[in-house]
């Protein structure tokens, strides 16, 4: 019985064996973005960090542009999952297709603050929507952000609904953003970012949306648009995550050090997309109004004027993104320590 049982642990060990300490030469990094801006940067962060403290162990490469997936961004996390990629710095926004939680992000006005945002990632939600992405194959080591996303145009300012109807909006391929931009009275158009610039310039759309320091900036969006509105009406947070077949690959040494990269590579790029968008330093915005951009920020009033033309789209999203999960939400962006 002794021996039996001896050679069944072996025979269990042998498949752990062969796989913990079987590192591949090199981790594809997927990265919808390009090399230059925080969110491309903070992926390369990582890559550095891990190269280094890991002796070499794990190389990750980092492809951009959404490169590993021909452009079309919503796929990311299927060929995460897939392994197509091992690695990925991901916006919630671009998985939200495939992980109907995610979708809390998008929920229109939301959002008040950083502070509020921060609770829920950082908090209980965050932690079950990690739980839930891990089930799904993926797992997710640390939050990093693009950004409130704040809507451009060429044709006038923003101030209130009126003034957003029938303009042509590109949005990201996800449903919920084609529901809030007609919820919302404008034509949306979605498209990738790898076409979109084209599509600016062209003016095949009138708009789009995307955060300040994140994107805005770094794409010269006052080439194509000299009007922006403030209005805070969605927050991209990303994810430094990784499939859990590799992540089961790693030593728990080598677990720990990867863990801690993608912890403080994405704590860095957050803090750099922030930067000049908290009051009181709004210099972020003076570098759009310095190139001619003509910036409006709504009031908590003109905002609420936006917000109650998107009941409908807690109609029918909450109930897809679960009711606990929002509940659970609602209090911690409620939170208020007096
Ligand atoms: O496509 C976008 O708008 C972008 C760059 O913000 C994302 O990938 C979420």
């Amino acid at each position: 019985m002794k021996r039996f049982l001896s050679i069944l642990l072996v025979l269990l060990l042998i498949p752990v064996l062969l796989i913990a300490g079987r590192y591949k030469k090199e981790y594809k990094l997927s990265c919808v973005v390009g090399p230059k801006l925080y969110w491309g940067e903070g992926a390369s962060l990582f890559a550095k960090m891990v190269k280094e403290r890991t002796q070499g162990r794990i190389n990750i490469k980092v492809y951009t542009a959404a490169s590993l997936m021909a452009g079309k961004q919503t796929n990311e996390f299927l060929i995460l999952r897939r392994g197509v990629a091992d690695f990925a710095f991901a916006s919630t926004i671009n998985w939200s297709s495939t992980i109907k939680q995610l979708n809390l992000f998008n929920l229109p006005f939301l959002f008040p603050d950083y502070a509020a945002l921060d609770r829920v990632t950082e908090g209980y939600v965050g932690e079950k929507l990690k739980q839930i992405i891990k089930k799904k194959g993926v797992t997710v080591l640390a939050w990093g952000e693009n950004g409130f996303r704040e809507i451009t145009n060429s044709k006038r300012p923003i101030v209130t609904p009126a003034d957003l109807k029938g303009l042509k909006i590109r949005v990201v391929g996800t449903p919920i953003f084609i529901d809030i931009m007609k919820a919302l009275g404008a034509n949306p158009v979605n498209m990738n970012w790898g076409e979109a610039k084209v599509a600016f310039q062209q003016g095949v759309v009138d708009g789009q949306e995307n955060p300040i320091v994140g994107i805005e900036i770094p794409v010269k969006i006052w080439q194509f648009h000299k009007y922006i509105t403030v209005w805070h009406y969605v927050i991209d947070p990303l994810m430094m995550a990784v499939n859990n077949q590799v992540w089961n690959s790693f030593t728990p040494e080598d677990r720990e050090i990867v863990k801690q990269a993608a912890i403080e590579a994405s704590y860095w790029e957050k803090t750099m997309v922030r930067k000049g968008l908290i009051p009181p330093d709004l210099s972020a915005l003076d570098t759009l109004k310095k190139h001619g951009m003509h910036v409006t920020v709504l009031t908590p009033d003109q905002r609420a004027e936006f917000k109650k033309l998107t009941k409908p789209i807690y109609k029918k999203w909450v109930p897809i993104i679960g009711e606990d999960l929002y509940k659970a939400a609602l209090k911690a962006i409620n939170y208020k320590n007096k």
